[in-house]
């Protein structure tokens, strides 16, 4: 068991030195699975590039929100995690669903409302969900997932059970009271349950300086006496090393954390905003930074990854997402006698 002081110097952040730096993570990872997270965050970039282009020919209906740019948050947080542990999100949350197991083509299906999606066709984009993978679901109310996270985390607790809650959340999230109320319960029970803020920078237009008090938003967690850390979010090991090491605290301490993923979203809130309050400049540079960029040079220099592995990877995310479309747009809607189906709970629901 991590001593207090032990763990203040692993909330600092973890050397290149230190056997949990995501150096090491490189050296101690096999490649296949390495390879494997490159063409996880590559397929989430198809499937919400072409979501985006869904939308726009007006095969999606209603919200859409995209994870552009946020990749290496959402890989490195799904695979910190194991199979049977619960997952909680926001509304930006194909990619976690995806990672989650739920294949491109069942949420593509879901995008297009149809009854082959993972909801049945009745959640749509904001309400994506697998009980069976424990994907509990995208919420579309800000912070709606934090109080129900816990709630989860705390049957777990009571029941004395081995698995554990991930929740994560965006950065103007934190400034809700739902949040506070959480972290607050989350502690005072001693509850199983990891954290994640992706602080993308913005909340819908106002930038996180703008909207919180307090911008380093992992300090927050000091008040309710949790430990938390700030890590690089363009950085997939970073993402998944914290990941892993608040779940290992969740699931043998039986302590909340936190953690803020410092990102990036390529493009405007949600498929409609036009995202014109942004400087170029700052855009550019974070462009720069793209985390898939990031990893693949990161690959190539560590010897495990060559310019023909790449391609075909890529190459292979890309049909799978083409399939995705085709199984969406193939399958049926559900019919009109169907609409009352699912209302409550116990009526064959996934
Ligand atoms: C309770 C509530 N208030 C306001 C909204 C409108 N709204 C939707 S998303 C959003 C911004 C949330 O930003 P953040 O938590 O940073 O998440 P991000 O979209 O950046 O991932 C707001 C204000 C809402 N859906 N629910």
């Amino acid at each position: 068991m991590e001593t207090r002081q032990q763990r203040k110097a692993a909330a600092q952040g973890a050397g290149p030195g230190d056997p949990r730096s995501p150096a090491s993570l490189l050296e101690g990872t096999d490649r296949e699975t390495l390879l494997n997270y490159y063409y996880q965050m590559v397929l989430i970039r198809y499937f919400e590039e072409k979501a985006g282009e869904m939308y726009t020919r007006a095969r999606i209906g209603g919200y859409c929100h995209l994870n552009l740019g946020e990749e290496a948050t959402v890989v490195g947080f799904c695979a910190g995690l194991e199979a049977d542990d619960y997952v909680y999100t926001n509304y930006r949350e194909h990619g976690y669903a995806i990672c989650r197991g739920i294949s491109p083509a069942v949420v593509m299906a879901e995008l297009f409302g149809k009854k082959t999606g993972c909801s049945s066709g009745r959640g749509g984009s904001m309400h994506l969900f697998d009980l069976k993978r424990r994907f509990m679901g995208g919420y579309g109310i800000v912070g709606g997932q934090l109080p129900l996270a816990v709630g989860a985390a705390f049957a777990l607790a009571y029941r004395g059970a081995r698995e554990i809650v991930a929740c994560q959340m965006g950065d103007g999230t934190t400034n809700g009271g739902p949040f506070h109320e959480s972290l607050n319960l989350a502690k005072l029970y001693r509850l199983p349950v990891v954290f994640l803020i992706v602080n993308n920078q913005y909340g819908m237009g106002t930038r996180v300086d703008q909207g919180s008090a307090v911008p380093d938003l992992y300090r927050k967690a000091c008040a309710y006496d949790i430990r938390s850390e700030r890590v690089d979010g363009t950085d997939l090991l970073a993402v998944l090393e914290a990941v892993r090491t608040a779940a290992r605290i969740a699931r043998e301490e039986r302590e909340p954390s936190l953690i803020e993923a410092v990102s990036y979203r390529f493009r405007g809130h949600s498929v409609v905003d036009p995202d014109r309050y942004r400087p170029e400049d700052e855009v550019r540079r974070w462009r720069e930074r793209d985390p898939i960029l990031l990893y693949a040079t990161r690959l190539k220099e560590a010897g495990l990854m060559d310019e023909s592995t790449r391609q075909e990877l890529e190459a292979r995310a890309q049909h799978e997402v083409e399939e995705a479309v085709r199984f969406a747009e193939e399958s049926e809607f559900p019919s009109v006698e169907e609409l009352y189906d699912f209302v409550y709970a116990g009526e064959g629901g996934r």
